[in-house]
């Protein structure tokens, strides 16, 4: 028992150093082998691909890779989440629906994509609308889909007022809408700008949002 997670670490360690350095065959190897084992979705998305990726984030951030090998990463990661989609996407007739966009200005689209994959793993319909989506092309998708539920992602603290502005928004046009909002600039939010929101609020993680959004 005791040696269960060293394994489980040197799967993890091996993974990271394939994608550091763009190889993404041995990357695809170590996906497919733990979904042999029986690895579930989330917590191969969670502690593989966004734990790798915050690494590959923190070791741009201090110079020791290049932006290029960041970009080359996450195409490896979103080629990967490709690959396991088929997984969890199940052709039947689904209640109830979620949109999930990034705002505009917000290019960092991994998070709200795996969030959508969450949705649909919990039996949702999904809809990914992508990275910096203009508020009147965000208003005119929600007015299309009529989903139960918007998930706006912000990851970046500059693009807060771009936030707060797209809420304002979608609250003048679709009242009633739910709301939720994550990603990583959240915690730079203070709580009475979106409290003033009716059926609006903050989503700090995965598990919350499983909490949330159980059928
Ligand atoms: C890849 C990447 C990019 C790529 C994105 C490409 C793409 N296809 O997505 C590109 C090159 C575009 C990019 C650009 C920039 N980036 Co960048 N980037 C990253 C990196 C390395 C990975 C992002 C990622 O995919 N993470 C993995 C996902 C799965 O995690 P996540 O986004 O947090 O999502 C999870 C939760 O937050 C949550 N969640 C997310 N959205 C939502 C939505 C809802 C509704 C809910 C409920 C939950 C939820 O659920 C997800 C799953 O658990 C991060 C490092 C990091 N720490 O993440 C830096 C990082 C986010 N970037 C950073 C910066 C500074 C920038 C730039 C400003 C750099 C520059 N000077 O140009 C620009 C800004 C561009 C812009 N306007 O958006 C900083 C942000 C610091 C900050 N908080 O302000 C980070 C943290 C790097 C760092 N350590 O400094 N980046």
């Amino acid at each position: 028992m005791e040696s269960q997670p060293k394994i489980a670490n040197s799967i993890y360690d091996s993974f990271l150093s394939a994608l550091v350095t763009g190889n993404k065959i041995t990357c695809k190897k170590i996906v497919k082998e733990l979904l042999n084992d029986d690895i579930p979705l989330r917590e191969l998305y969670i502690e593989y691909f966004q734990k790798s990726l915050y690494e590959i984030g923190s070791l741009w951030e201090h110079n020791r890779i290049s932006v290029a090998v960041e970009h080359v990463a996450t195409g490896i990661i979103e080629q990967l989440m490709s690959f396991v989609y088929p997984l969890l996407f199940e052709d039947t007739d689904k209640d109830k629906k979620v949109l999930v966009s990034c705002i505009a200005n917000e290019y960092h689209q991994v998070g709200a994509k795996m969030v959508c994959d969450i949705f649909e793993m919990n039996g949702w319909d999904s809809y990914f609308v992508g990275s910096n989506i203009q508020i009147e092309d965000l208003i005119d998708m929600i007015g299309e889909k009529q989903p139960d539920i918007v998930g706006l992602s912000i990851s970046i603290y500059f693009n807060i007022p771009v936030l707060l502005n797209t809420i304002k928004y979608i609250k003048n046009n679709f009242p009633e809408v739910e709301i939720i909002i994550g990603g990583q600039a959240t915690k730079f939010i203070k709580p009475a700008e979106i409290a003033k929101y009716k059926h609006t609020r903050i989503v700090n993680d995965i598990f919350e949002l499983e909490q949330l959004i159980r059928i």
